[in-house]
């Protein structure tokens, strides 16, 4: 092949957010677009870092991946890289190309130095729908501020950009090296199976052998929906093939484009199939599963069910059986959920009992500042190091190489350690089935075995429960977002009003003692990352914080995250939302949601 310069101009809007840049297909089908992002890239990275360099390329498989892995190869080969990995038919869940990264090694010895990973993670897929890039580094984990914020300068200035001609399409569904000739040298494109690096990897953290026992034990029933994202890749190789789950536990786990057309989150509103199956024979005459979880398009988020206990409660009247009153507890459609901010807690207070990677223990912990203070709670008692970083997986990973964190999480369904650096979905479910499997080692004879619910409501009790929820307003109107956000910076410069505003809300609110916009500075590097979010802390240590995503296509999306502590344990067993009401009351007037958004309910409420 030959290498040809195209020349380009500068596009707008090319500035990656929380997790890369994501934008509608019609956009990244522009002209140049996609082009114009990825010489960007290189530029930034330099040619010291590109020439001779191995890089992935893959992704969550959705709507117009397969151009976009084709487009990149070109590019590729003209700037100089020496070798392209492909996961088969460009699939690779973003832990599994941070494992690929970290772990796998060419028949010829060579390692990968980064990877484009091709996903829009949650967001639809399809034609009309969403596509996303991000570039992660030879840690495996995406690339730091410094980095996205130099290709986002590149994107405002290139002229033009290198690519292969005369290099034919590659075959990316057929496993095999495949070389072609360039002007300065060999270039080869290695496709290889998507699952087998990341499972290999699975299997050195794990005991398999303990969770297949649980898998087997006929009292403990799964359901693993994948929402059709490249979960579903790994799905059946591990619960199926490696734990012996039986494959009617796996719903949607055949990758499709557009992820058949839904959303693929892992929530209660977006998880419709699982969560229908956890409820009582709703879809089916049996029992629901003990155990569900979910992944989104990307693999990289998970959400945790547990079979709910049906809870009777008898009163008593005049010791006359015949009035008994006795009332179900019906709300959570017998489901039972595990917030994410309780699941990294757990999964810190059990892991070096349960995970055998984690058995000489915990070089520390840590959590985005939006997630619920569970974990600090668990890092306090057992003296562990801990740390609250911004949003996005990115400020875990410092920590990580530093040797300073090894389990982290985000209230956003985002859960993992220090094996990768990309939170991991089905790591996070192999740690859940781990405390189960060692939690039920002695049970699985005749006895009830303990439960998702019980796991949960003990550690309630022991360290006490963090009440949490998070609303967001989705695709609101980019001008009253901003609006709203800086009523709120205004408002902080005096608590006093802001007190008094809240005690006309609700006199069962404790006070507001700190305002401001969470601000981090890097341990490890000494980066500062300023504007990460608009907290207000309260006297009894609830929290409002209020932040504008950085992950979507069309307008803006508010999130406003709410947070409660109580250490009272006959007051832990409430229902969330309840519990929560006075807090989100004050938020709601507080903020004037309604009159800057115009919106009377979130769109989502997680
Ligand atoms: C959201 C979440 C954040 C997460 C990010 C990427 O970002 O809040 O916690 O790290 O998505 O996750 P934002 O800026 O929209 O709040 V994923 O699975 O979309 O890569
Ligand atoms: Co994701």
């Amino acid at each position: 092949f030959k290498i040809a310069r195209v020349e380009t101009t500068p596009i707008d809007g090319q500035k990656p957010g929380t997790s890369g840049l994501r934008k509608k297909v019609k956009v990244f089908k522009q002209p140049h677009y996609l082009q114009n992002f990825v010489q960007a890239t290189f530029n930034a990275l330099g040619a010291d870092k590109v020439r001779g360099a191995t890089l992935v390329v893959s992704g969550d498989g959705r709507y117009y991946s397969k151009d976009a892995i084709q487009i990149i190869i070109k590019m590729a080969a003209a700037n100089g890289v020496r070798s392209i990995w492909v996961g088969q038919n460009g699939l690779l869940s973003t832990p599994a190309v941070s494992a690929v990264i970290r772990e796998r090694v060419a028949a010829d010895g060579s390692k990968a130095n980064g990877a484009f990973i091709l996903t829009a993670s949650h967001n639809p897929g399809g034609p009309t729908e969403d596509f996303g890039i991000k570039y992660n580094m030879e840690n495996g984990g995406p690339a730091p501020e410094g980095i996205t914020d130099k290709i986002y300068t590149n994107t405002t200035t290139i002229k033009e950009y290198l690519i292969a001609e005369g290099l034919p399409d590659v075959d990316i569904s057929a496993i095999g090296l495949t070389s072609f000739a360039g002007p300065e040298g060999q270039f080869d494109v290695d496709v290889f199976d998507s699952a087998s690096d990341y499972v290999k990897l699975m299997k050195s953290i794990f005991d398999f052998q303990s969770i297949q026992k649980l898998l087997s034990s006929p009292k403990f029933t799964v359901c693993y929906d994948a929402l059709h994202g490249v979960a579903g890749a790994y799905a059946k190789r591990i619960f199926v093939e490696e734990l012996g789950a039986q494959e009617s536990s796996l719903i949607n786990c055949v990758p499709k484009e557009d992820f058949g057309g839904g959303h693929p989150d892992p929530n209660l509103t977006y998880a419709k199939e699982l969560v229908a199956r956890m409820g009582l024979g709703k879809t089916n005459e049996q029992d629901p599963p003990e155990f569900g979880a979910a992944a989104d398009g990307d693999a990289d988020r998970n959400m945790i069910l547990g079979k709910r206990q049906v809870v009777f409660f008898f009163f008593f009247f005049n010791v006359d059986v015949s009035t008994a009153v006795f009332t179900y507890e019906f709300n959570s459609n017998f489901r039972f959920f595990v917030t994410p901010s309780d699941s990294v807690a757990i999964i810190a207070a059990n892991a070096v009992q349960a995970i055998p990677y984690f058995a000489s223990g915990l070089k520390g912990v840590a959590r985005s500042m939006p997630t619920s203070a569970a974990l600090d709670v668990v890092a306090k008692n057992l003296n562990l190091k801990f740390f609250e970083v911004p949003t996005g997986w990115k400020f875990f990973g410092n920590l990580m190489d530093a040797g300073m964190c090894s389990v982290c999480g985000e209230e956003s369904f985002g859960t993992g350690s220090d094996h990768i650096r990309e939170k991991d979905g089905i790591w996070a479910v192999l740690a859940w089935l781990s405390i189960l499997a060692y939690k039920n080692k002695d049970n699985l004879g005749g006895k009830k075995l303990v439960s998702v619910e019980d796991i949960v409501r003990q550690h309630w009790a022991t360290y006490g429960r963090h009440y949490y929820t998070r609303y967001d307003y989705e695709n609101v109107d980019a001008g009253a977002a901003k609006e709203l956000m800086s009523h709120l910076v205004k408002l902080q410069s005096s608590l006093s009003e802001v007190n008094n505003i809240i005690k006309g809300i609700r006199s069962d609110v404790s006070k507001v003692v700190h305002g401001d916009e969470f601000e981090y500075k890097d341990p490890v590097d000494g980066s500062i990352s300023k504007h990460q979010g608009i907290r207000y802390l309260f006297e009894d240590g609830s929290r409002l914080i209020f932040r504008l995503s950085g992950t979507g296509s069309e307008g803006a999306t508010i999130r406003l995250y709410i947070e409660q502590y109580e250490k009272d344990p006959s007051k832990i067993g409430r229902d969330s939302q309840d519990a929560l009401a006075p807090l989100v009351e004050v938020a709601l007037k507080l903020s004037k949601m309604q009159e800057f958004t115009g919106r009377s309910a979130p769109t989502v409420i997680t």
